[in-house]
């Protein structure tokens, strides 16, 4: 059924598969990581679309873009709706880009028609959503809402020594003429599109997810410290082999964390060795433990026994862990997700409820306002690889859900009650 919300479905589509050229992988992937020469790229052509249609361009100190269609009230709490443009190393054309896509095709739409929210309606791309090249993730909108201070995130440095900081001063000068918003203005809600990233949507022929929330997620650092040594003359006894103790520590972590229950997940997906020499024995390993379950009890003690684990294994070599991020499961708006549901029966576009098994920035924003995401189905519920794909028709049918809410919420003469 064709999604019945005006939004340019071909236009959307065209733009989104023009992104995905920025940081295209030859194996039909996307390789755009946080605050890099292909998000900058990124930036210059989303800003050249949203200046086209009469949107202004502002970031803010940690690197977030907005784009903004000016409302009637400019004073009132804006509508902020997007997600993300940066990408896994190996990831697709969707995760994220759908959804900030979406966002600009639904405020292009409101232009086009001569419609004018009541008030600003502003696109959003988080800065670092993924966490890769930068870790942890999320750190834009985390500053948004001040879970994480910009001090810190600026000291964080990539693979290669190169900081946060300075990899945003880099971004910063490539838009010398952006204005800066402040960090955490407030909002009156928060909307985000996004593939589903698993198999759920597929598997029941539905076209929406209306999303009850994202399951809770922490995340650590583990670094095993040994000693360097010949591969050839030091004795199997003597040696502090860093590489040796993780290996066990990796083994105990999988059977006794990795198979708590059918719904932990648990992934050590990053492991440095040094010096990473074949004839030196590894003195140091540093590795990344993802840690997620919908239950928070169980996460928590999930993540209470990792510590122990490591340490009980680590000798003779010492461990530390360090957390990053602790994210409880939440719930999202339920009058939103209302809206989302009407939305979607009105345009005939089968719908389910369903947890977000990944994590994403709109649950941050619902620790500051009203926020509820929506959902699309991906091929084989395959994400974060870079045969990621989504139906143009689904991509279409969600950015005209997301539409029809947002006109709800924009073009509400009096002040809407959200939340309630
Ligand atoms: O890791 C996540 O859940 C998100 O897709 N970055
Ligand atoms: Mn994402
Ligand atoms: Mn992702």
């Amino acid at each position: 059924m064709a999604p019945i919300c005006m939004i340019n479905a071909d236009r959307l589509w065209t733009r989104l598969m023009a992104l995905a050229e920025i940081g295209a992988t030859p194996a039909g992937g996307v390789n755009r990581q946080a605050l890099s020469d292909g998000e900058i790229a990124a930036w210059h052509r989303v800003i050249g679309w949203a200046r086209e249609a009469g949107l202004t361009a502002a970031t803010d100190a940690a690197g977030n873009l907005f784009l903004t269609l000016a409302g009637r009230d400019r004073a009132a709490p804006p509508l902020l709706v997007g997600s993300h443009l940066d990408s896994q190393p190996t990831g697709g054309k969707f995760d994220g880009a759908a959804g900030v896509m979406a966002a600009l095709e639904v405020a292009v739409s409101f232009t086009e028609r001569g419609e004018t929210p009541a008030r600003d309606l502003v696109v959003v791309a988080w800065m670092n959503e993924e966490g890769c090249r930068f870790a942890p993730g999320m750190m834009g909108s985390e500053a948004f809402i001040g879970v994480r201070g910009i001090e810190a995130i600026r000291a964080v440095r990539d693979a290669s020594g190169i900081s946060v900081g300075e990899a945003l001063d880099r971004l910063h000068a490539a838009f010398p003429d952006l204005p800066r918003k402040p960090l955490g203005f407030a909002a009156a809600a928060y909307l985000e599109l996004h593939i589903e990233q698993g198999p759920l949507l597929e598997a029941a022929g539905h076209t929406i997810g209306v999303v009850t929330g994202i399951q809770g997620k922490k995340t650590f650092e583990g670094v095993v410290a040994g000693a360097e040594g010949h591969a050839g003359t030091l004795p199997q006894q003597q040696r502090r082999d860093a590489l040796a103790a993780f290996a066990r520590i990796a083994a105990a972590l999988h059977a006794q964390i990795g198979a708590i229950d059918a719904e932990i997940k648990f992934t050590i997906g990053r492991v440095t060795v040094e010096p990473n020499a074949p004839s030196v024995v590894p003195s140091r390993v540093t590795f990344s433990i993802d840690l997620r379950h919908p239950d928070n009890a169980v996460l928590d003690a999930a993540a209470a026994r990792v510590a122990a684990l490591c340490h009980q294994h680590a000798p003779p070599c010492t461990v530390m862990i360090d957390p990053l991020v602790d994210a409880p499961s939440n719930d999202f708006d339920l009058n939103l997700r209302e809206r989302i549901g009407r939305a979607a029966h009105n345009q005939g576009l089968p719908f389910m409820a369903i947890l977000s098994a990944a994590g994403h920035d709109a649950r941050h924003l619902a620790k500051m306002c009203p926020a509820a995401m929506i959902f699309i189905p991906c091929r084989d519920g395959v994400s974060h690889v870079e045969h990621e794909w989504a139906e143009p028709d689904h991509v279409a049918a969600g950015a005209s859900v997301l539409a029809q809410v947002l006109r709800e919420l924009a073009l509400a003469d009096q002040p809407f009650v959200v939340g309630a």
